[in-house]
């Protein structure tokens, strides 16, 4: 599969602002810093589209980008940054304003095809876990990555990812995909599971 073009939409940070619905979407969600903007610009094969930071809380908004690929499916879709939850140090008004949106949206959105739900693979916090069950509670079934594999030791990978598997309460045939950024280790994984999600429609 080609990625023919990728460009960045909007902001959204209120629900009048997002997109028409005409396409379908695909939204990334996980804990500030987990590398979601990380992971979205390594799909894409491009250095800066969705803007990284080393501060959590860099993505603030609903930022929306149009993706077009060779595969028939998915010839045109929206690929959705959503912000991260869970950084104590952001002001709490924003902190307030921010899971109304994130919930307006995950839990209202027809054109939603999908949710990937990133944990990085060293820490899987009880947000997270909780995080994943609550999408399974609005029946938004989340296809989990583990980030940051890189930093990994190659003697501790197995045993790290396994513990993180049963700390997000996966069941023991759901898959947990190892990811990395740096390597593009799990690139084609996830966007294999990303065209099953389309070809399953
Ligand atoms: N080693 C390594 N570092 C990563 C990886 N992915 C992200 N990072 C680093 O982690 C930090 C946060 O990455 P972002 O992609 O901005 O994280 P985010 O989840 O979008 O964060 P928010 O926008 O704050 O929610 C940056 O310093 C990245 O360079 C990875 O796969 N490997
Ligand atoms: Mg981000």
């Amino acid at each position: 599969m080609k990625i023919f073009a990728a460009e960045f939409i909007k902001s959204c940070v209120s629900p009048e602002q997002f997109p028409s619905g005409r396409l379908h979407e695909v939204a990334f969600v996980g804990r500030s810093n987990v590398g979601k903007s990380s992971l979205i610009n390594s799909l894409l094969n491009r250095r800066d589209l969705a803007k990284v930071s080393r501060t959590p809380g860099k993505t603030r908004a609903v930022n929306v980008f149009l993706i077009s690929t060779s595969d028939p499916e998915l010839s045109q879709f929206h690929l959705v940054d959503l912000p991260g939850y869970g950084f104590a140090k952001v002001a709490k008004s924003v902190r307030i304003q921010w899971g109304p949106l994130m919930e307006d949206y995950l839990v209202g959105r027809a054109s939603l095809l999908g949710v990937v739900m990133l944990v990085d693979s060293r820490v899987a916090t009880e947000q997270d876990r909780q995080t994943i069950a609550w999408l399974r509670s609005i029946n938004r079934n989340p296809l989990v990555v583990a980030t940051k594999v890189d930093k990994l030791k190659s003697g501790e990978r197995i045993r790290v990812l396994r513990e993180t598997h049963r700390a997000v309460g996966l069941a023991e045939e759901e898959q947990l995909i190892p990811y990395s950024s740096v390597t593009g280790d799990g690139r084609d994984r996830v966007w294999r599971a990303i065209r099953d999600l389309a070809g399953s429609l």
